[in-house]
């Protein structure tokens, strides 16, 4: 089933220089792209992305840690692209994601761990609508 998926490419993929390599490999892999944007993301938006971890100890520093310096935004479309772009990111610690894996082959850390991507079609949905608006996805053959 065609799906739309979400990434957000962390403050440590932009400061990293990896924004590249990580486009290159959505790109390779077939999945087309159908908006992206850098945008400093606000406070607000980001307690919202993370609601489910509010009580958790690292939810502040997660926080501060997103809106610390601009992330580049990313739709993502194809068959299954939810699920595909999810296996491609891989396990959420940088460390124990499968080699192979974006986190796998570039993060040694359970927080910066380079890229979110959404977990479910109920969440992309969510969040696609959170982080763009009308007219910044696109529809191209
Ligand atoms: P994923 O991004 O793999 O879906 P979630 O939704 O459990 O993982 O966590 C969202 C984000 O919260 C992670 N990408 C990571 O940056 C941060 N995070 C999760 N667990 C921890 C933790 N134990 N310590 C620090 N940061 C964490």
């Amino acid at each position: 089933m065609m799906e739309r998926t979400c990434a957000i490419l962390k403050p440590d993929a932009v400061n990293r220089g990896l924004v590249g390599e990580v486009i290159r490999r959505f790109e390779n892999k077939g999945l087309k792209i159908v908006g992206m944007k850098m945008e400093r993301l606000e406070t607000k938006k980001l307690e919202e992305h993370y609601a489910h971890h509010k009580d958790k100890p690292f939810f502040k520093g997660l926080v501060k840690y997103m809106a610390s310096i601009p992330c580049i935004v990313i739709a993502l479309e194809g068959v299954e692209a939810v699920e595909v772009v999810r296996r491609m990111v891989g396990a959420t610690s940088g460390r124990k994601a499968d080699m192979g894996s974006i986190r796998g082959d570039y993060s040694m850390s359970h927080q910066q761990n380079l890229i979110h991507a959404s977990g479910s079609r109920e969440e992309a949905e969510k969040e696609l609508k959170r982080f763009f608006k009308d007219g910044e996805l696109h529809n191209y053959p």
